[in-house]
């Protein structure tokens, strides 16, 4: 069987991680652009003033997508590049900024793909309370209706917020990400709530105001539990923890996927926030349960590693386990358990948004950039996603991260993601061998893996 004809091969990026310009044409700041300006939160003090400079270079880059041959591109818009206070006023160079984007793309016959909010949060809406004030929603509608308005003449596919776990648990809760603060859990909730809420009526919009029908769906992170084994019990005990809101709290599937798509939250809620857990209505769990076209979400590695006596390491670590530069473990069987475990839950076909890995890259002394383990990484994960395709997970795409090296939020620029190379002092690019492989992939559908 094989990936499906027409099935979505692309690359990602997100806004603050490369357009740079982060003050260019009337752009308000967002939390990143501010608190990375305070020292002890990137390293190296690093920041997305610059990044890539998509911002200026954007013709240049999509001829470089083009020459890797994607058929869709993700990347988000930055909010208050189009509204600089986040709402009110809207900046009509940064409207015209994505619009211009957008034809580049089509243009070049690639299917964009818009994530609505990928943590470029306004910073003038932060210090009103952000997330935590009961109208965080109604921001969030009015910026999706200036977006919707604006370009879905041109853009069919919406995913809501990207990675919802990071925007309340690493904002948030750990602060490892902008604006890097630490709250309760009965904030927390709320917070969790409002994000939700906001999904919501981004869909609700898009559903009753598009200019033409939409493709939608929310980009959770996905911890999934691996089987020890291929028994029945080992599989129900992988699932069960995989869903388990207990086992990765605010960063779990079951507290962002379930209200979604199932229209409750998880029992283990009242656990985990315990005499903060809130009682919803019915009218807002069925803004937030509306009907989405596809389950997306990103995967990287697991949260368990099927081998014995790993007693003194974590659940997904073993002695001399094979990792990226930034220190996760490699372990491809979690995309085939994640497309399997969220299809027999969620009953929506697969999209993966992001995978991926940072390698140690450099260009070499003949001019090119060669990254075996980045095709081999994505190779494992193609053949498992291949895979659970072939025993009946319906898949619409898969997207990889990054289509360029980038600012990788605290990490800064240490971590290369990308299929592309960005040397940062000459904003020269260079297409990798794995950009030239996954090239080839996709001119084969997946045929050749
Ligand atoms: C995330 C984001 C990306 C990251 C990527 C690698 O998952 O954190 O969506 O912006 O850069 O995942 O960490």
């Amino acid at each position: 069987m094989g990936f499906p004809e027409g099935f979505m091969w692309g690359g990602a990026s997100s806004a603050y991680q490369i357009e740079g310009a982060y003050k260019a044409d009337g752009k308000g700041l967002n939390v990143w652009d501010v608190y990375t300006h305070q020292p002890g939160h990137v390293k190296h003090f690093e920041n997305g003033d610059v990044a890539c400079d998509h911002y200026n270079k954007y013709k240049e880059d999509v001829a470089l997508f083009k020459e890797l041959g994607i058929k869709c591109y993700r990347f988000s818009i930055n909010w208050p590049r189009i509204l600089p206070n986040g709402v009110g006023e809207v900046n009509e160079a940064g409207i015209k900024f994505y619009s211009d984007l957008i034809d580049e793309l089509i243009k070049a016959g690639i299917e964009p793909v818009v994530s609505l909010y990928h943590w470029e949060y306004p910073h003038e809406l932060f210090k009103k309370g952000a997330w935590l004030n009961p109208e965080s929603p109604l921001w969030f509608e009015e910026y999706v209706k200036v977006v919707v308005d604006a370009f879905s003449d041109r853009v069919k596919y919406w995913m809501t917020i990207n990675e919802p776990q990071c925007v309340v648990g690493c904002d948030y809760m750990t602060g490892s990400h902008a604006p890097f603060m630490k709250h309760e859990r009965c904030d927390l909730i709320l917070m969790v709530h409002n994000v939700l809420l906001s999904h919501g009526r981004a869909v609700k919009y898009i559903r009753e105001h598009a200019k033409q029908p939409g493709k939608i769906g929310i980009v959770p992170t996905a911890p999934v539990f691996v089987p020890k084994d291929n028994s029945k019990e080992a599989i129900e005990e992988a699932r069960a923890k995989t869903f388990d809101m207990r086992n990765a709290g605010l960063f779990s599937v079951s507290l962002w996927s379930d209200p979604i798509f199932l229209g409750k939250y998880p029992e283990e809620c009242k656990e985990f926030f315990g005499d903060s857990m809130i009682t919803p209505s019915k009218e807002d769990m069925d803004l937030i349960s509306q009907e989405l076209d596809f389950y997306s979400c990103t995967i990287y590695y697991s949260s368990s590693t099927p081998v014995p006596d790993n007693v003194q390491y974590k659940e997904n670590e073993y002695q001399g386990d094979p990792r990226t530069t930034i220190n996760w473990v490699v372990h491809e069987d979690v995309m085939y358990w994640m497309c399997k475990f969220m299809y027999e839950r969620y009953k929506k076909p697969i999209f993966v948004a992001e995978n991926g890995m940072a390698n140690m890259d450099w260009v070499s002394l003949d001019g090119k950039v060669h990254d075996p383990q980045r095709i081999d990484f994505t190779h494992r994960y193609l053949l498992q996603m291949k895979k659970a395709i072939d025993e009946g997970v319906p898949a619409l795409g898969y997207i990889h991260w990054s289509v360029m090296d980038n600012f990788e939020w605290a990490h800064g620029y240490s971590q290369r993601f990308g299929l592309i190379y960005v040397d940062y002092a000459t904003q020269k690019r260079t297409i990798k061998d794995s950009g030239y492989w996954y090239r080839e992939v996709i001119e084969n559908n997946g045929g050749n893996l």
